[in-house]
């Protein structure tokens, strides 16, 4: 079976129940929205679990990680709501790093396709795939560093096939790791990070439009806690249900669409 699990955030306690309560074996696959660090209480524990899992787990990473990332990159400094001190100081940091940042951006895989935050409407499947696999280049390449210096940023905002260099991957990064609203030509709102109803003026959640061209496929994505699980949607499963506020962990298995959950006490 294949379980696609919700931003962990450091919860690997609410985790552990999870795959407990579902009855995971070794013959069975975990996928993760990403968000795998920070707010929560055991960020560097829950790397250390992830990566134990090697082949048995696909994660793909959101803003989070990519920040963590920058900060063990040195090009960022640590927020103050951060919480992965620990993993900096880890004797393992620097595995843990080059581990993270060859994860991927997009995981598609019998029928479903999975992304951190979101697809924006103007894009088909292939396209959203070739843009996460160009990023994955720039994560994993000897530039990496250069691109977390210039990943910080709201635009550009709208996506344009010619656009180069770091505004393009500023962008591509932004639709899949950050985006809640957008506007039907794909222009990003960034601002606005509350709940789905009374979005910004001339915006709308990513998955609500009628002609996303990726409407044919069953997308996974977490990022955006307030959606309460519901995107409202047929084909979009919203699996970020806000565990490290005090909400649930959620996992969905893909073959039967069923789910499961734990509830946590909050640490954030
Ligand atoms: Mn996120």
């Amino acid at each position: 079976m294949i379980y696609a699990v919700g931003d962990l955030q450091g919860c690997l306690d609410e985790l552990l129940q999870l795959l407990e309560q579902v009855g995971f074996t070794d013959s069975d696959q975990l996928w993760l929205t990403g968000d795998l660090v920070n707010r929560g209480p055991k960020s560097l524990e829950t790397l250390r679990f992830i990566k134990s899992l090697g082949a048995q787990a696909c994660t793909v990473l959101g803003n989070h990680d990519l920040h963590l990332l920058a900060v063990a990159h040195d090009k960022k400094s640590v927020g103050r709501k951060d919480t992965f001190d620990e993993i900096l100081a880890a004797p393992d940091r620097l595995e843990l790093m080059e581990w993270l940042r060859h994860l991927p951006l997009l995981h598609h895989d019998q029928g479903y396709m999975m992304v951190h935050a979101g697809i924006p409407p103007i894009w088909d499947p292939d396209t959203a795939a070739a843009c996460a696999a160009e990023m994955e280049e720039v994560l994993q390449g000897p530039n990496a560093a250069e691109f977390f210096a210039n990943m910080y940023g709201n635009s550009p905002e709208r996506w344009d096939p010619s656009l180069e260099g770091h505004a393009r991957h500023r962008l591509i990064t932004n639709y899949l790791t950050r985006m809640r609203f957008c506007s039907a030509d794909g222009t990003l709102e960034l601002a606005t990070k509350t709940g789905p109803t009374n979005p910004p003026e001339g915006f709308a959640p990513w998955f609500s439009f009628d002609n996303h061209r990726c409407a044919d496929q069953q997308l996974l994505f977490g990022h955006w806690a307030s959606l309460e699980g519901r995107a409202g949607r047929d084909g979009f499963h919203a699996l970020d249900t806000g565990c490290v506020w005090g909400g649930q962990l959620t996992a969905l298995r893909l073959q039967d669409q069923c789910l499961f959950q734990v509830a946590s006490p909050g640490y954030a």
